[in-house]
C-alpha cells in the first residue's frame, strides 16, 4: 500500500510541474537562495531550490516590451498572483537582497511580501511611481523604518530591489543597478521565515498590475558591482535575423542591411586567432524586385570544426571528422528548425536556423565575451548603443559602413 501512495505522489508531483527544470552550465552565486526566471522558458520553477512559484490569475506575456520578450502578467485583483513556498532556504533572517524586474502599469501592489496574510519583509510599488520597502522584525512584530522612493517608471522595465546588512544596519533601496535611498535600520533579525506572494496579499486591497520577471533572493547584501552582474541573470530576447535581412543585436538594436555574400554575424574578439565564428550568408530575393536580401545559410566555426547549414537545414562541413564526444558543435533538429550550440570558457551560444523560413536566432549566457564579440549582432555587452561596431574597433553611425566592414573576404559566393 505504501509503495502505490508513493507512486502516485510521485505521479502527482510529475504532472504538477509546469515545466522541465532547465539543466544550468552557468553556476550562480553561493549566496543566492532562491530565483524564479519568470519567463516563456523557465517558468515559475526556482532555480537554486525546490520552492517552485504557484501561479494563479496570471498569464505568460509573450510580447516583446522593450528588450525582455516574456514575462509574467499580473492583472491587478486579488486572484492574480504568485505564491513562492517556503522550505526554509529562502528564509534570509539577517542580511539580504531582494531583486525584481518590474514594468508597472497599475498603481500599488506587493513586488515580494513574506507572509501571505499579514506584514512580513516587504517589497511593494506603493504609488505609481513610487517604490517601497519595510523589513519586520522576526518573532516580536516590530517593523523597522520604511524607505521609498519615487523612482518607477510606468510602463517600462525596472530593475528594482534592496539590500540589508545585518551587520552594519544599512538598509538600500535600487533601481537599475543605482542606489536611490538607503538608511540605517540597525541589527534586526529580519522576518522572512514565510511564503512569499507577489501581486497580492489576502488583508490588503491593493492589487499590482504590470509585468514582473527575474525575481531573486539572496542571503547577504550585494555591492552595487554585483547587482549589475545579477541583472544580467535575466533573460533577455535573442539576437535575430530575419526577413530582407532586418536584423536585431544580442543588445536589442533592430536595423535593416541589404549586405550579399557570406558577413560575419558573431566573432570572438578577445583573442587574434578568434576560438569561434557564426557566419551567414546573405542573397538577394528572386521573387522580388529590387534590392532586397536574405539569409540563405549559416557557417559555425568553434575551433578546428566548421559546418555549414544550407535553405534546406541540410547540415555539411567537417564535424564528422571528430568522434562524437569530442565534437564541440552540437547539432540537432526538430520539424523545420535547425539548432547548433557550443560551448566556450563559461559561455554557450544557442542558435536556431529554419532555412525554409529564413530565420536565424542566436542567444547566449554566461559571461567571459561580454563586450569581447563583434559582428552584425553586434558586442553583447549590455548597450545597445554601441552595436555598430566595426571590424577595426571603432563605432560608425552609418550602417553600410559597419555591415561592410564585416564582409567575409575569403569565401565565395554563386
Ligand atoms: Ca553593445
Amino acid at each position: 500500500m505504501l509503495r502505490i501512495l508513493v507512486l502516485i505522489a510521485v505521479v502527482g508531483i510529475a504532472l504538477s510541474l509546469p515545466k522541465e527544470k532547465v539543466f544550468q552550465k552557468r553556476s550562480y552565486d553561493p549566496s543566492m537562495v532562491a530565483f524564479w526566471p519568470l519567463n516563456a522558458e523557465q517558468g515559475t520553477i526556482d532555480q537554486i531550490d525546490s520552492n517552485d512559484g504557484l501561479p494563479t490569475g496570471v498569464t505568460v506575456d509573450n510580447t516583446k516590451h522593450g528588450d525582455i520578450c516574456s514575462a509574467y502578467s499580473f492583472s491587478g485583483n486579488s486572484g492574480s498572483y504568485i505564491e513562492f513556498p517556503n522550505n526554509g532556504r529562502f528564509d534570509t533572517r539577517f542580511s539580504t537582497t531582494l531583486l525584481v524586474y518590474v514594468y508597472p502599469t497599475g498603481v500599488a501592489g506587493p513586488l515580494f511580501h513574506y507572509k501571505r496574510n499579514n506584514w512580513g519583509s516587504h517589497l511593494w510599488q506603493t504609488g505609481p511611481n513610487e517604490g517601497f520597502v519595510r523589513l519586520t522584525g522576526r518573532n516580536d512584530f516590530s517593523s523597522t523604518a520604511e524607505l521609498k522612493a519615487n523612482v518607477l517608471v510606468q510602463n517600462d522595465w525596472n530593475f528594482f530591489g534592496v539590500t540589508y546588512d545585518y551587520y552594519s544596519g544599512e538598509e538600500k533601496l535600487y533601481l537599475n543597478g543605482a542606489v536611490v535611498k538607503s538608511g540605517n535600520i540597525g541589527s534586526v533579525e529580519i522576518e522572512t521565515q514565510y511564503e512569499a506572494r507577489m501581486g497580492a496579499v489576502t488583508f490588503d486591497s491593493r492589487y499590482y498590475k504590470g509585468l514582473v520577471t527575474c525575481m531573486q533572493v539572496y542571503n547577504r547584501a550585494l555591492s552595487p558591482d554585483e547587482i549589475i552582474e545579477a541583472e544580467k541573470l535575466c533573460t533577455k530576447c535573442p539576437a535575430v535575423v530575419s526577413g530582407d535581412p532586418h536584423l536585431t543585436t544580442f543588445d536589442g538594436r533592430a536595423y535593416s542591411f541589404q549586405g550579399t555574400c557570406w558577413h560575419t554575424l558573431v566573432k570572438d574578439c578577445s583573442n587574434t586567432n578568434p576560438e569561434f565564428e557564426i557566419r551567414a550568408h546573405f542573397a538577394p530575393r528572386d521573387d522580388i524586385d529590387g534590392l532586397k536580401t536574405r539569409t540563405v545559410a549559416v557557417n559555425v566555426t568553434v575551433g578546428k570544426e566548421s559546418i555549414i547549414v544550407d535553405k534546406n537545414n541540410k547540415v555539411s562541413g567537417n564535424n564528422n571528422d571528430f568522434k562524437p564526444w569530442k565534437r564541440q558543435i552540437d547539432v540537432s533538429s526538430n520539424n523545420n528548425t535547425v539548432m547548433i550550440s557550443f560551448t566556450v570558457k563559461d559561455t554557450t551560444f544557442t542558435l536556431h536556423w529554419n532555412g525554409r523560413k529564413h530565420i536565424f536566432t542566436a542567444d547566449v549566457s554566461g559571461t567571459a565575451y561580454r563586450g569581447k564579440v563583434g559582428g552584425l549582432l553586434g558586442n553583447a555587452d549590455g548597450d545597445s548603443h554601441n552595436d555598430f561596431m566595426m571590424s577595426d574597433g571603432k563605432v560608425s553611425k552609418d550602417v553600410n559602413e559597419f555591415g561592410d566592414t564585416w564582409k567575409v573576404a575569403d569565401m565565395r559566393c554563386e
